[in-house]
């Protein structure tokens, strides 16, 4: 099992997104940072920097075992799912792009009208049932 501290945010839905794309059993611990959860102690005893995501993992040897920042959180269960076509690096970029793609479209619509191999990759990633599945995480 694995315990996953997140908010509603990008770095916190890279997680959620590769917890679903794995079918690791986990159990979401919302931390609301508009309440500045984040500064509570006992949070800050398992990340000091004081920031989702962070996970507790119970399963690894000698755990259970706190683990911070989304890269290192991403690549430390790694080896369970990579596949040659779609990786940690879709998963760490897609909760950005995707914030980012509905303002951009609104201010340079002519310059996101070039961009077809994103336009296209953004869709196929949206289409992944547990992308859709991880980006509804947590729910609030
Ligand atoms: N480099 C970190 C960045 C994490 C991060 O900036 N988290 C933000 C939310 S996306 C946060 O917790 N902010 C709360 C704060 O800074 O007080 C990672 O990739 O995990």
């Amino acid at each position: 099992m694995i315990d996953l501290y997140t908010w509603t945010t990008p770095n916190g839905r890279k997680i959620s997104i590769m917890l679903e794309e794995t079918g690791l059993q986990y159990r979401v611990i919302p931390v609301n940072l508009g309440k500045e959860e984040q500064m509570a102690p006992a949070f800050t005893a398992l990340n000091p920097n004081q920031k989702i995501p962070t996970i507790v993992d119970h399963d690894v040897a000698g755990g259970p075992l706190a683990i911070f920042e989304s890269g290192a959180i991403l690549i430390h269960r790694d080896k369970e799912y990579l596949a040659a076509d779609y990786s940690i690096a879709d998963i760490a970029t897609y909760p950005w792009v995707s914030a980012a793609w509905g303002p951009l479209h609104s201010t340079l619509p002519d310059e996101l009208g070039k961009l077809g191999n994103l336009s296209g990759w953004l869709d196929r990633m949206k289409a992944r049932p547990a992308v859709q599945r991880g980006m509804a995480v947590p729910k609030v």
